[in-house]
C-alpha cells in the first residue's frame, strides 16, 4: 500500500477497537501520575493492522523516554508496518528526548493516531513530520485522552497549576463542627488515598486557619511517595507560628504572604526565612492567582487543596478551581453551625452560578467519592 493510500484510509482498524485501544492507552498512562509531571501523562499502544496489540508503553517520569519511545522498545521489529495509537501527538522535538515522531518513522511504524493534539510550541508538529515522512497521522478525539492531558494542556496553555480541592464531608455538608472539631469525618480508606495523591503532587495548599487549628504536616505518610510536595500556606499576613510542624523543615514550606506587608509581618518572615520558609507574593487583594503564576514558573504544575472553606472560597470566586474530590461519609451533623467546605462569596442568582461536571462516583469503605470537574481549561 502506498503512503497515500494509507492516508485517505485513516481508520483501517475499526473505529470501536481504536476507541477501545485508545481506552488502554489511557489507563496504563496513568500508571505515570505522579512520575511524569509536569510533563504529560501519556500512554502508547503498538498494535497490527487488525487491531491486535504488539507492545505498550508510558511516559514514566519527566526527563524519561517518553510514551512512544517505551512502546517501541517493547515492540522490536514488530513495529514496523503496525499502527501506534497515542494519548497525545507524538513530539517532534529534541528536549530531555525524542523526537518521537522520526522514532516512528525509523521503526517503520505505518500510521499514527493520536488523541490529543500538544499545543506546547516547544514539542509540537509530530503528526505534520510523520505525514512528510509518509506515515499517516490522524487525529481521533477520545474524551479519556482529554481528560488526562487537562493538568499539561492548562500549565502550557495558561501558565497556572492544576489545582484539586479535597475534602470530607458530612451527608449534610459539614466540613467540621463549630469548634473545629473533624477528625475523622471520612473513613481510613479515604485517608490513604488521600496520603497517595500527596506523594503524587507537586504542592498542598493550605490556609493560615487550618494551620492554627490542626498544625498539619501535609507530607504524605504510609504509601509510595513520588515526589515531596511543597507545602504552601495562605498565609497574607504571616501568622503561621514559628513553632509549628509545617516549619520544621521536614519539607519545603513556603507562605503566600501580601504584596505590602507590615514592618512587624516583614521581621516574622525574616525569622521564618531563616528557618527555611520561603515566600511568594499574593497579588492586589490578596489575589491567589499571581501567586500559582509564579509557584508554576518554579515547577508547580499540580496543586492539592487541603484548606478549609476559606481559601477554597477564593479559589472558586477567582475560577482557580479544575477538580473537587468530595468525600461524602455516612453522617448527619444537623448543625447550622458546622463549617462548610467553601465560603466568601455573595450569591443572589443561582443560575449564574458556573456549573462543572461529574468525573466519576467511587465507593471507599462506607465514604463515597464524588469528582468534579469545573471550568474548560
Ligand atoms: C510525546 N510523548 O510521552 C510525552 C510528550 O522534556 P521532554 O523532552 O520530555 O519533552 C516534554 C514535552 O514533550 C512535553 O512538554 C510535551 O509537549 C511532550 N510530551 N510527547 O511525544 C510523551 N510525554
Ligand atoms: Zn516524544
Amino acid at each position: 500500500m502506498t503512503p497515500h493510500a494509507a492516508t485517505a484510509d485513516p481508520h483501517r482498524i475499526d473505529p470501536d477497537r481504536v476507541r477501545r485501544l485508545l481506552d488502554h492507552a489511557v489507563r496504563i498512562a496513568v500508571r505515570g501520575h505522579g512520575g511524569a509531571e509536569p510533563n504529560p501523562m501519556v500512554g502508547c499502544v503498538i498494535a497490527t493492522a487488525g487491531g491486535a496489540v504488539i507492545a505498550e508503553g508510558f511516559h514514566r517520569r519527566c526527563g524519561g523516554p517518553h510514551a512512544e519511545i517505551e512502546a517501541l522498545r517493547a515492540a522490536g521489529e514488530r513495529a514496523r508496518g503496525a499502527v501506534a495509537l497515542v494519548t497525545l501527538e507524538p513530539c517532534a522535538h529534541r528536549g530531555r528526548t525524542g523526537p518521537c515522531a522520526d522514532a516512528l518513522i525509523d521503526a517503520g511504524v505505518s500510521q499514527v493516531l493520536y488523541a490529543v493534539p500538544d499545543p506546547n510550541p516547544l514539542a509540537r508538529g509530530g503528526a505534520a513530520r510523520l505525514r512528510e515522512a509518509g506515515v499517516a497521522a490522524d487525529h481521533v478525539p477520545h474524551a479519556g485522552a482529554l481528560e488526562l492531558a487537562r493538568p499539561f494542556l492548562k500549565r502550557v496553555t495558561t501558565g497556572l497549576p492544576w489545582v484539586t480541592a479535597k475534602w470530607a464531608q458530612s451527608v449534610d455538608g459539614a466540613i467540621a463542627l463549630a469548634n473545629g472539631d473533624s477528625k475523622w469525618l471520612s473513613c481510613g480508606r479515604s485517608r490513604r488515598m488521600v496520603h497517595r495523591e500527596r506523594g503524587r503532587v507537586d504542592a498542598i495548599l493550605t490556609g493560615i486557619g487550618t494551620v492554627i487549628e490542626d498544625d498539619p504536616q501535609l507530607t504524605p505518610r504510609g504509601v509510595r511517595v513520588q515526589r515531596m510536595p511543597r507545602r504552601v500556606v495562605f498565609d497574607p499576613e504571616v501568622e503561621i507560628p514559628i513553632e509549628s510542624r509545617l516549619c520544621d523543615g521536614t519539607a519545603r514550606t513556603t507562605l503566600l504572604v501580601g504584596a505590602t506587608l507590615d514592618r512587624a509581618a516583614e521581621g516574622r518572615l525574616a525569622m521564618l526565612r531563616a528557618r527555611g520558609v520561603d515566600a511568594v507574593a499574593l497579588g492586589a487583594d490578596d489575589r491567589i492567582e499571581p501567586a500559582l503564576r509564579t509557584l508554576a514558573g518554579q515547577g508547580v504544575s499540580t496543586v492539592l487543596v487541603e484548606a478549609g472553606g476559606g481559601v477554597v472560597g477564593r479559589l472558586v470566586a477567582e475560577g482557580l478551581l479544575d477538580e473537587a474530590w468530595v468525600f461524602v461519609a455516612p453522617l448527619v451533623v444537623g448543625d447550622g453551625l458546622a463549617q462548610r467546605p467553601a465560603r466568601g462569596m455573595e450569591r443572589s442568582i443561582l443560575a449564574e452560578i458556573p456549573r462543572g461536571r461529574l468525573l466519576a462516583v467511587r465507593r471507599r469503605g462506607e465514604d463515597a467519592l464524588l469528582q468534579f470537574r469545573f471550568g474548560t481549561a
